[in-house]
């Protein structure tokens, strides 16, 4: 977008009654400096098609997010250097993990999580705030499994010269598995769901706290508590479960479960978008990587299945606007086939990746925005309904 788009008043909208109560669905709000979404093409981060930086680093795209050019060599080596050096956890987080509810959600957990971390280790700059919160995600992620599930015994420490997802796995420490497979599983997970423009629902949410100037931590929980529903990033946990549920790849039997699910009124999971009109690239990259992974894994084998009948079903009725696969239908057989097997996990994963995203677009709008100013308070309107004037006496 030139410059000149925002400083020209022209009229974007026309805005009519028919657009309230709607979500706010596609109704200009403002700018983004990270990334855009269209339609058939989703998203682009800085200008890149999601599908060109897949196989790139998480660290590198985290770069490329918070300064908008991809890094050369010394760039990125530097960075991954700076990371490394605000990653340590503020003491006293592991005291708070342990008190929590181990029947909680993890996605609770996670604001849980942040909130502490920000209450310890806050320093109330957007740009520091945010950075250092990306560099304790991968500990924070690995101590929140550890204690959830009750394996606080020889946790090993923090290794911060391992790359980000290096050190979730590290501190995660399972046995018996392909630490190759779960980690580069981890790194594109990252990568893809880093950010997805300005309006998703966490990303505005997050934003639309900062704008009250609350902290980036508090501002990030919030936005992990919007993450959480099911239509948005918990999808991926319900789609996993459902996939399970199925228990076949067998064409007929999955087109019996989906229309089981929608005769009962329950969503088809994975599949739909508020703004995409054809297949999310996210999903057609998660599904590449299982072709070259786990082609004969059965749950990927059903959602290869899932992904044609599912359309073709979704297609019967007229009100739904995108039929099509979405970014959460694959992630959840990856993750498993890698060795991450509890789905009600899945969701953090995307809580972790969308904090890079999130922070930066904070950072933007709070210190690059109008000038540096800042956007104001967030204050939309809402119009009266059911409501006429009346007085006690
Ligand atoms: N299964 C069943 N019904 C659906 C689906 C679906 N996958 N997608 C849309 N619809 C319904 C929707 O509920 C709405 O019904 P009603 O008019 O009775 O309220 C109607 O179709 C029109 O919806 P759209 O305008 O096509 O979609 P909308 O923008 O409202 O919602 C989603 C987008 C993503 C919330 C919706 O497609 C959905 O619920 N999908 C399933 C859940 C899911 O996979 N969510 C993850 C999205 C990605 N993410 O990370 O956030
Ligand atoms: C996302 O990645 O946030 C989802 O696809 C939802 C959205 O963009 O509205």
């Amino acid at each position: 977008m030139d410059g000149d788009f925002v400083s020209e008043d022209r009229s974007l909208l026309n805005l009519t009654t028919g657009h309230l109560n709607t979500g706010l669905r596609g109704v200009p709000v403002g700018t983004c400096r990270t990334s855009f979404v269209t339609p058939e093409e989703g998203v682009h981060y800085c200008g890149y098609p999601i599908t060109e930086l897949a196989m790139l680093a998480p660290e590198d795209v985290v770069y490329l997010l918070f300064h908008k050019e991809l890094p050369n060599l010394e760039q990125s080596v530097e960075f991954r250097e700076e990371l490394q050096s605000r990653g340590a956890i503020p003491d006293g987080l592991e005291q708070v993990l342990a008190t929590l509810p181990r029947e909680g959600h993890p996605m609770d957990w996670l604001s849980i999580g942040i909130h502490t971390l920000g209450m310890l280790g806050g320093v109330d700059d957007w740009r520091e705030d945010a950075l250092n919160l990306i560099a304790r995600m991968p500990r924070l992620l690995g101590l929140i499994f550890r204690y959830r599930e009750g394996r606080v015994a020889n946790i090993p420490s923090d290794d911060l010269t391992l790359p980000l997802v290096g050190r979730f796995t590290s501190t995660l420490d399972l046995k018996g598995i392909d630490k190759a497979i779960m980690n580069r599983v981890l790194s594109t997970y990252l990568v893809l769901h880093m950010d997805h423009g300005g309006g998703n629902l966490s990303t505005f949410a997050g934003k639309a706290v900062a704008s009250g100037h609350a902290t980036i931590y508090s501002s990030m929980a919030g936005a992990m508590n919007a993450l959480s529903g099911p239509l948005h990033g918990r999808a991926n946990q319900s789609c996993f479960e459902f996939v399970k549920r199925i228990g076949t790849s067998e064409p007929a039997e999955v087109e019996r479960f989906v229309r089981g699910e929608l005769e009962a009124k329950r969503p088809i999971f994975g599949f739909g978008h508020a703004v995409l009109r054809s297949e999310d690239p996210r999903a057609s990259a998660q599904f590449e990587l299982g072709q070259e992974i786990c082609p004969d894994d059965e749950y990927f084998r059903t959602i290869c299945v899932l992904r044609e009948v599912a359309p073709m079903v979704l297609a019967e009725n007229p009100k739904i606007r995108n039929t099509n696969a979405n970014v959460d239908i694959a992630s959840g057989a990856l993750l498993n086939f890698a060795g991450l097997q509890d789905a009600e996990y899945y969701t953090t994963f995307f809580g972790w990746a969308r904090v890079a995203g999130i922070g930066a677009q904070i950072v933007d709008e709070r210190t690059v925005m109008r000038g540096g100013k800042g956007i104001p308070i967030y204050r939309p309107k809402y119009i009266a309904e059911e409501q006429t004037l009346r007085h006690l006496n």
